[in-house]
């Protein structure tokens, strides 16, 4: 089966003080993902921050980001709603608004890293009925096993569509610890017929990654996981780190899937 790669080139809270290469502002934002998508991505997974490279929801900079790389490139495009921690989930939640092929749906509240992720369960409803509304398809980030159990709940209510899409977070401090027991755990309990990939945070990155490829799954790969390429050695920017994820989905025996291939193995509309 093909193997869908995900480039994620800047998250929540990392900062250019932390890589250099981090990108934040729209156009270093598009560049990344063509870079990215000529190494192999077909979905782009984005976060916007602002002229201070604080996170945001702001949506003329999520409209322009979006543009940007849709004259760079065909690739997916799939808006993050989990923003940054500081930002109100009324504010995340009107993202989905642009219609982006995707965006990402946090099912459950959390401690994330020194901070607090919130998502509180009639917000979540909201946001997953509305996507149902627009086509948005959702990616459910499942940071733990009781996030696996709250979109079973969200699917019985009639707000989610199969096939679900989901991402295996593993190593946020809060949730999942990166271990490879922990994977297969999550893998064993993901109802049939669901599209899945591991986003392995941090240390672990490559071998969940791996592992993650060899049982069947998609794979992400950016500084938004990872700033480093190995301990000590900074990643250049996401593109290393999507060369390293096709190599490994190759390496096994699994062609990279292209932009038609992965909007249909995701069901996209
Ligand atoms: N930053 C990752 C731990 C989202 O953006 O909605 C999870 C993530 C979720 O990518
Ligand atoms: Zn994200």
């Amino acid at each position: 089966m093909t193997a869908t790669i995900t480039v994620a080139p800047t998250g929540p809270i990392a900062t250019k003080a932390d890589n250099p290469a981090l990108p934040t502002q729209p156009e270093e934002i598009a560049a990344a993902v063509a870079e990215g998508y000529q190494a192999g991505a077909a979905v782009a997974h984005i976060h916007l921050r602002d002229e201070q490279d604080n996170p945001t929801a702001d949506l003329g900079i999520a409209r322009r980001t979006m543009d940007l790389i849709q004259e760079s490139c065909p690739i997916l495009i799939q808006l993050s709603t989990g923003v940054g921690l500081g930002v109100p989930f009324e504010e995340r939640e009107a993202l989905v608004e642009l219609r982006p092929q995707m965006a990402t749906l946090n099912p459950c509240s959390m401690s994330f890293g020194a901070g607090e992720f919130r998502n509180p369960p009639d917000a979540v409803r909201r946001l997953a009925g509305r996507m149902l509304e627009l086509g948005v398809k959702p990616e459910l980030e499942i940071y733990d096993t009781g996030h696996l159990d709250a979109c079973s709940r969200l699917l019985e209510e009639g707000l989610l569509a199969e096939p679900l899409q989901f991402s295996i977070v593993l190593g946020v401090r809060g949730g999942m610890a990166a271990t490879p027991q922990n994977l297969m755990t999550m893998v064993d309990r993901l109802p049939e017929g669901a599209a899945w990939q591991v986003i392995a945070i941090g240390r672990a990155n490559l071998e969940l990654t791996a592992i993650g490829l060899a049982l069947g799954g998609n794979a992400r790969a950016g500084l938004e996981d990872t700033l480093y390429l190995r301990k000590g050695e900074l990643s250049p920017g996401s593109t290393p780190l999507v060369r390293r994820a096709v190599r490994l989905a190759h390496a096994l025996d699994r062609p990279v899937a292209n932009v038609h291939q992965a909007a249909a193995q995701l069901a996209l509309n």
